[in-house]
């Protein structure tokens, strides 16, 4: 029986391809009847040629429509002493970028436009012109070289290390998915840590050996720092890369696990005044998580509050240190074991 198909399907087959063939020769025939070139008709030229300026009107319409419709939906204020210098750059990068665009647009359709197919008119060969060269190669790299030294002294200027005896030095700790803020204590020294010594009671694997630790303030959920004054963050990550984003204070950081990174930056306008200029009494500076990094990246986020220096210093006042957290931890821990 199962020969027999098999048979069938053989036999099948070889009149399948047997007929492929014929389809594929008839189809070669007629390619070859159509090889008589028939080039575009005069008025289908035309009417291309016509089409190129309202296209270019739409395009730029189009363009400039968007520009505006989400201006609200660019970065917000800038709420610290070198946002001012990034947007200034940004702007400045983005007036370049649309003047290049509109150019180069309205010549591209213009020129479509204007020497579009005609068979009277033949086209000119050009080998080449050395003058030309320069000119499109030197007009573009200036141009070029002004965007990039103007953005690296910008950023050399913005990222130069800062004395961290008159900063608020704390650290940012990223893990799936949230965040912790470590803040150096009276000593304004971050303990070491390791993250060899990753455990449940030790999630930021600090090095409880080292004195500088000790008095190391751990905070969830939302973290508080000086209006005015310079905040030094160190970013550091438990599992996979985190970026720190603080889009008011246009600060930005990836956290990568095993070792450390920085920034630092002066908050210039405090949540309750942000509150007032916003109109909106629900207002948060935020930190948020600008790397996919997991199933709830998109809700890993933290609270920031910009307060003046005298409530600042009193929210930091009540909050408990990593010894008292430490000692706490390791009492419920012992009473545990008792109970059992
Ligand atoms: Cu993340």
């Amino acid at each position: 029986m199962i020969t027999l198909l098999t048979l069938i399907a053989i036999i099948l087959g070889i009149i399948a391809i047997a007929n492929l063939i014929k389809v594929y020769e008839l189809s070669a025939a007629l390619k070859e009847q159509e090889e008589v070139y028939t080039p575009v008709s005069d008025s289908e030229s035309n009417f291309n040629a016509r089409l190129m300026l309202p296209v270019l009107v739409a395009l730029m319409v189009f363009c400039f429509y968007w520009y505006f419709a989400y201006k609200s939906d660019m970065l917000p204020e800038a709420a610290s002493s070198h946002g001012a210098e990034i947007d200034t750059l940004f702007n400045f990068n983005m007036i370049v970028i649309t003047i290049v665009f509109v150019v180069i647009n309205v010549l591209l359709f213009y020129f479509a436009h204007k020497y579009h197919r005609n068979k009277n008119r033949k086209a000119v060969y050009y080998a080449h012109n050395n003058k030309l060269e320069m000119i499109w190669t030197i007009v573009p790299a200036s141009f070029l070289a002004v965007v990039i030294i103007y953005g690296l002294a910008v950023w050399n200027n913005i990222t130069k290390p800062t004395d961290r005896k008159k900063a608020v030095v704390m650290e940012i700790f990223a893990e799936q998915f949230k965040w912790t803020a470590r803040y150096a204590g009276t000593d304004n020294v971050l303990g070491k840590s390791n993250y060899k010594l990753t455990a449940d009671m030790n999630p930021l694997a600090i090095d409880a050996t080292d004195k500088n630790a000790w008095d190391d303030k751990i905070v969830n959920g939302e973290f508080h720092i000086p209006v005015n004054k310079t905040v030094q963050m160190d970013f550091r990550a438990k599992d996979v890369i985190h970026s720190a984003y603080l889009p008011h204070f246009r600060v930005q950081m990836n956290c990568v696990p095993g070792m450390k990174t920085e920034f630092h930056f002066t908050p210039t306008i405090t949540t309750a005044e942000m509150r007032k200029k916003t109109n909106n009494p629900d207002f948060d500076y935020l930190l948020l998580c600008n790397k996919i990094c997991g199933t709830t990246h998109w809700n890993m986020q933290m609270k920031v509050i910009v307060d003046t220096e005298e409530d600042y210093n009193k929210w930091l006042a009540e909050q408990k240190t990593f010894k008292e957290k430490s000692m706490a931890n390791l009492n419920t821990e012992v009473s545990n074991l008792a109970a059992n």
